[in-house]
Protein backbone atom coordinates (compact mmCIF):
# COMPACT_ATOMS: atom_id res chain seq x y z
CA UNK A 1 0.00 0.00 0.00
CA UNK A 2 1.58 3.40 -0.78
CA UNK A 3 0.03 6.67 0.35
CA UNK A 4 0.97 9.76 -0.98
CA UNK A 5 0.72 12.94 0.75
CA UNK A 6 0.72 16.51 -0.12
CA UNK A 7 -0.16 20.04 1.46
CA UNK A 8 -1.32 23.55 1.09
CA UNK A 9 -2.52 24.03 -2.77
CA UNK A 10 -4.22 26.93 -1.88
CA UNK A 11 -6.58 26.92 -5.07
CA UNK A 12 -7.93 30.23 -5.55
CA UNK A 13 -4.36 32.35 -4.98
CA UNK A 14 -2.95 33.69 -7.58
CA UNK A 15 0.14 32.05 -6.69
CA UNK A 16 -1.07 28.58 -6.95
CA UNK A 17 0.25 26.09 -9.19
CA UNK A 18 -3.10 24.84 -10.16
CA UNK A 19 -1.58 23.54 -13.27
CA UNK A 20 1.17 21.49 -11.83
CA UNK A 21 -1.27 20.54 -9.20
CA UNK A 22 -3.65 18.62 -12.56
CA UNK A 23 -0.13 17.47 -14.04
CA UNK A 24 0.60 15.76 -10.38
CA UNK A 25 -3.04 13.44 -10.04
CA UNK A 26 -2.85 12.50 -13.55
CA UNK A 27 0.81 10.71 -12.85
CA UNK A 28 -0.22 9.10 -9.66
CA UNK A 29 0.43 5.84 -9.25
CA UNK A 30 -2.51 3.58 -9.68
CA UNK A 31 -2.39 2.17 -6.42
CA UNK A 32 -1.59 4.77 -4.13
CA UNK A 33 -4.43 6.31 -1.45
CA UNK A 34 -3.94 10.73 -2.04
CA UNK A 35 -4.14 12.37 1.39
CA UNK A 36 -4.35 16.39 1.20
CA UNK A 37 -2.80 17.93 4.57
CA UNK A 38 -4.89 21.38 4.59
CA UNK A 39 -5.30 24.42 3.18
CA UNK A 40 -6.76 22.90 -0.52
CA UNK A 41 -8.19 25.93 -1.50
CA UNK A 42 -6.89 29.54 -0.27
CA UNK A 43 -10.63 31.40 0.56
CA UNK A 44 -13.32 29.09 2.41
CA UNK A 45 -15.74 31.01 1.22
CA UNK A 46 -15.08 32.26 -2.53
CA UNK A 47 -15.93 30.41 -5.40
CA UNK A 48 -12.89 29.13 -7.49
CA UNK A 49 -12.75 29.39 -11.51
CA UNK A 50 -10.54 28.71 -14.22
CA UNK A 51 -7.99 26.16 -13.34
CA UNK A 52 -8.21 26.14 -9.70
CA UNK A 53 -11.82 25.04 -10.65
CA UNK A 54 -10.45 22.25 -12.78
CA UNK A 55 -8.02 21.03 -10.06
CA UNK A 56 -10.67 20.68 -7.73
CA UNK A 57 -12.93 18.93 -10.08
CA UNK A 58 -9.98 16.98 -10.77
CA UNK A 59 -9.31 15.87 -7.42
CA UNK A 60 -12.98 15.40 -6.77
CA UNK A 61 -12.88 12.89 -9.42
CA UNK A 62 -9.88 11.52 -8.13
CA UNK A 63 -11.99 9.89 -5.48
CA UNK A 64 -13.75 7.93 -7.28
CA UNK A 65 -10.59 6.08 -8.30
CA UNK A 66 -8.78 5.64 -5.48
CA UNK A 67 -9.08 6.73 -1.81
CA UNK A 68 -8.89 10.49 -1.46
CA UNK A 69 -8.16 12.29 2.41
CA UNK A 70 -8.92 15.73 3.22
CA UNK A 71 -7.07 16.89 6.06
CA UNK A 72 -8.46 20.39 6.85
CA UNK A 73 -6.36 23.43 7.49
CA UNK A 74 -6.81 27.04 8.48
CA UNK A 75 -7.31 27.93 5.07
CA UNK A 76 -10.42 25.18 4.29
CA UNK A 77 -11.64 24.37 7.93
CA UNK A 78 -15.00 26.10 6.97
CA UNK A 79 -15.04 24.96 3.27
CA UNK A 80 -17.98 22.92 2.28
CA UNK A 81 -17.85 21.23 -1.23
CA UNK A 82 -21.01 21.21 -2.59
CA UNK A 83 -20.73 17.68 -4.35
CA UNK A 84 -17.38 16.29 -2.17
CA UNK A 85 -17.35 13.31 -4.39
CA UNK A 86 -16.33 10.85 -2.60
CA UNK A 87 -13.40 12.28 -0.59
CA UNK A 88 -13.37 11.60 2.77
CA UNK A 89 -13.00 14.89 4.99
CA UNK A 90 -11.14 14.48 8.70
CA UNK A 91 -9.14 16.77 11.32
CA UNK A 92 -6.14 14.73 11.61
CA UNK A 93 -4.85 11.16 10.35
CA UNK A 94 -2.42 8.57 10.95
CA UNK A 95 -0.73 5.96 9.36
CA UNK A 96 -0.40 2.72 12.01
CA UNK A 97 1.99 4.59 14.45
CA UNK A 98 4.39 5.38 12.08
CA UNK A 99 3.08 8.67 10.83
CA UNK A 100 0.77 11.19 12.28
CA UNK A 101 -0.59 13.90 9.92
CA UNK A 102 -2.07 17.31 11.05
CA UNK A 103 -2.05 20.52 8.93
CA UNK A 104 -0.39 22.16 11.97
CA UNK A 105 -2.06 25.30 12.42
CA UNK A 106 -3.16 23.57 16.09
CA UNK A 107 0.67 23.63 16.68
CA UNK A 108 0.72 27.20 15.96
CA UNK A 109 0.66 29.82 19.01
CA UNK A 110 2.25 32.39 16.81
CA UNK A 111 0.25 32.91 14.54
CA UNK A 112 -3.55 33.12 15.65
CA UNK A 113 -2.84 35.88 18.54
CA UNK A 114 0.01 37.69 16.47
CA UNK A 115 -2.08 38.31 13.22
CA UNK A 116 0.59 41.38 13.31
CA UNK A 117 2.74 38.85 12.04
CA UNK A 118 0.85 38.39 8.80
CA UNK A 119 -0.22 41.94 8.62
CA UNK A 120 3.06 43.62 9.29
CA UNK A 121 4.40 41.64 6.08
CA UNK A 122 1.70 42.24 3.61
CA UNK A 123 1.88 45.45 4.16
CA UNK A 124 5.90 45.58 3.79
CA UNK A 125 5.46 43.35 0.67
CA UNK A 126 2.85 45.86 -1.16
CA UNK A 127 4.91 48.73 -0.02
CA UNK A 128 7.49 46.38 -2.03
CA UNK A 129 5.23 46.21 -5.33
CA UNK A 130 3.96 49.90 -5.49
CA UNK A 131 7.65 51.24 -4.67
CA UNK A 132 10.01 49.20 -6.86
CA UNK A 133 7.36 47.30 -8.79
CA UNK A 134 8.71 43.96 -6.90
CA UNK A 135 6.80 40.72 -8.58
CA UNK A 136 3.79 39.77 -6.31
CA UNK A 137 4.07 36.47 -4.27
CA UNK A 138 2.55 34.72 -1.93
CA UNK A 139 3.05 36.27 1.67
CA UNK A 140 4.93 33.32 2.99
CA UNK A 141 7.27 33.36 0.88
CA UNK A 142 8.29 36.94 0.85
CA UNK A 143 8.13 36.54 4.89
CA UNK A 144 11.03 34.12 4.04
CA UNK A 145 13.69 36.77 3.57
CA UNK A 146 13.58 37.50 6.85
CA UNK A 147 14.34 33.85 8.46
CA UNK A 148 14.74 34.89 11.92
CA UNK A 149 11.58 35.97 11.96
CA UNK A 150 10.41 33.79 10.00
CA UNK A 151 11.90 30.44 11.89
CA UNK A 152 9.79 31.61 14.72
CA UNK A 153 7.34 30.30 13.15
CA UNK A 154 8.39 27.18 11.77
CA UNK A 155 10.37 26.14 15.36
CA UNK A 156 7.13 26.78 17.11
CA UNK A 157 5.62 24.16 15.01
CA UNK A 158 8.30 22.24 14.93
CA UNK A 159 8.69 21.96 18.94
CA UNK A 160 4.73 21.35 19.48
CA UNK A 161 4.68 19.04 16.71
CA UNK A 162 7.28 17.08 18.21
CA UNK A 163 6.03 16.85 21.46
CA UNK A 164 2.40 16.18 20.52
CA UNK A 165 3.92 12.52 18.33
CA UNK A 166 6.16 11.83 21.40
CA UNK A 167 3.08 11.97 23.86
CA UNK A 168 1.25 9.90 21.49
CA UNK A 169 3.60 7.15 20.25
CA UNK A 170 3.95 8.18 16.73
CA UNK A 171 7.22 7.69 15.04
CA UNK A 172 6.98 10.71 12.63
CA UNK A 173 4.70 13.69 12.33
CA UNK A 174 4.24 15.76 9.17
CA UNK A 175 2.23 19.13 9.09
CA UNK A 176 1.90 21.92 6.36
CA UNK A 177 0.73 25.59 7.51
CA UNK A 178 4.22 27.12 7.77
CA UNK A 179 5.10 26.56 3.85
CA UNK A 180 8.63 26.24 4.49
CA UNK A 181 10.00 22.07 3.74
CA UNK A 182 11.48 20.57 6.30
CA UNK A 183 13.08 16.93 6.82
CA UNK A 184 14.82 16.92 10.41
CA UNK A 185 14.71 14.33 13.40
CA UNK A 186 14.59 15.78 16.34
CA UNK A 187 14.41 13.96 19.83
CA UNK A 188 14.26 10.51 18.32
CA UNK A 189 10.71 11.73 16.64
CA UNK A 190 11.05 12.47 12.50
CA UNK A 191 9.17 16.00 11.05
CA UNK A 192 8.34 16.39 8.00
CA UNK A 193 6.72 19.86 6.36
CA UNK A 194 5.30 19.72 3.07
CA UNK A 195 5.59 23.07 2.04
CA UNK A 196 3.21 24.72 -0.57
CA UNK A 197 2.34 24.91 -3.97
CA UNK A 198 2.42 28.43 -3.92
CA UNK A 199 6.04 28.72 -4.52
CA UNK A 200 8.97 26.22 -5.03
CA UNK A 201 9.91 23.74 -4.01
CA UNK A 202 6.85 21.40 -4.80
CA UNK A 203 7.53 18.53 -2.02
CA UNK A 204 4.94 15.64 -1.64
CA UNK A 205 5.49 12.27 0.77
CA UNK A 206 5.33 8.82 -0.58
CA UNK A 207 4.80 6.48 2.50
CA UNK A 208 5.71 2.91 1.80
CA UNK A 209 5.23 -0.50 3.57
CA UNK A 210 9.04 -0.02 4.72
CA UNK A 211 9.80 3.95 4.07
CA UNK A 212 8.56 7.53 4.58
CA UNK A 213 10.34 9.53 2.17
CA UNK A 214 10.20 12.98 1.10
CA UNK A 215 10.21 13.88 -2.86
CA UNK A 216 10.30 16.75 -5.03
CA UNK A 217 8.12 17.15 -7.79
CA UNK A 218 9.71 18.46 -11.05
CA UNK A 219 8.50 21.37 -12.41
CA UNK A 220 7.66 20.42 -16.17
MN1 LIG B 1 -1.27 27.17 3.96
Amino acid sequence: MISILVSDIHLGSPHSNAEEFIKFLNELPAEAGLIINGDVVDHWHRDLEGISLQALERLKAESYKRKVIWVRGNHDSKYKLEDPAKIEFADSYHIGKRLYIAHGHNFDNVMPPHKGFIIFFKMLHNLRIKLFGAESVHVAHYAKKYPRLYAVLTRHVIKKAIRYAKQNGYDAITCGHTHFVEDKTIDGIRYINTGAWTEPPICYIQVTDTKIELVEVKET
